[in-house]
């Protein structure tokens, strides 16, 4: 824990993001950090990966010893009240354990969300097994997880997503993400609490406006938000309005963030 930081108030919050490297820019620590800047956050990161991709394609990905996270997350906490952080692409749920229990040892009362990255969105599957143990250490420590569709069904163990959602928001609170759903029309997100679906989010699609990363950016301007203090409520609105900016910033795989 930092003994006397000179970063805490009056200057910016700051908010940490554990994720994978993506050269592109459009996803990972690079478009987590973008987000946290363009949110008034002052933002920090630590790298699981290195990937080989562009926009889009993906190629492959170099893991990083679990010894260079520890080293770099000691160095941080020497000086930075972390009031956030967000966990992206890891090797494994082990390796969210890892970072969660590191989150924790040096930040007391960070609000730690997890983005379940088990597939690029360029086309590559990670392979990632879900343990039921590992998974419940992660889950109840989230103050939330943001899913795409598959993702839910893969962690829930179920063929429908909301059903798994709801399974899994018994643990933590979950924001489902529609964008990958099938509905051509509109894209709606749910968020469920306690079993529950307890709000929707629901947006027409824009043709043309898909976006590498899109998953990265909402996830990181809702540790943002959080990271200012915000409830859970306010910083899933305002991360959704962050995103729609996003999205509809060009017409190109990789969007541009808010002046
Ligand atoms: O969008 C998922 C994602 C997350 N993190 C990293 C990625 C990707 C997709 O390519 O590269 C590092």
């Amino acid at each position: 824990m930092p003994v006397k930081s000179p970063y805490n108030r009056p200057y910016r919050p700051i908010a940490l993001t554990i994720a994978g490297y993506d050269p592109s820019g459009g996803a990972g620590v690079l478009a987590d950090i973008k987000t946290f800047e363009s949110l008034g956050v002052y933002g920090l990161a630590i790298i699981t990966s290195n990937t080989h991709q562009n926009d889009v394609s993906f190629k492959g990905v170099t893991w990083l010893a679990k010894k260079e996270k520890e080293k770099n997350m000691a160095l941080l906490a020497e000086r930075f009240p972390v009031k956030a952080v967000k966990l992206g692409m890891h090797k494994d749920l082990q390796d969210v354990v890892h970072s969660i229990k590191l989150c924790e040892q040096h930040f007391p009362d960070i609000k730690i969300t997890w983005d379940p990255v088990l597939a690029a969105s360029a086309g590559f599957d990670l392979n990632i097994k879900i343990g039921k143990n590992s998974l419940h250490n992660i889950l109840s420590k989230l103050v939330l997880i943001t899913p795409n569709q598959q993702e839910a069904e893969k962690l829930g163990k179920s063929k429908n997503a909301n059903e798994a959602a709801s399974v899994l928001s018994k643990e933590c609170p979950v924001l489902l993400k529609g964008g990958h759903s099938s509905d051509k029309k509109h894209s709606t997100d749910y968020l469920f609490i306690n079993g529950e679906n307890k709000k929707e989010y629901s947006s027409v699609r824009i043709k043309g406006i898909e976006k590498h990363g899109s998953g990265c950016v909402l996830s990181a301007a809702i540790t943002a938000s959080l990271a200012n203090g915000d409830s859970l409520k306010e910083a899933i609105d305002k991360g959704k309005k962050y995103v729609t900016h996003f999205l509809k910033s060009n017409n190109t795989l990789l969007g541009y963030h808010l002046n």
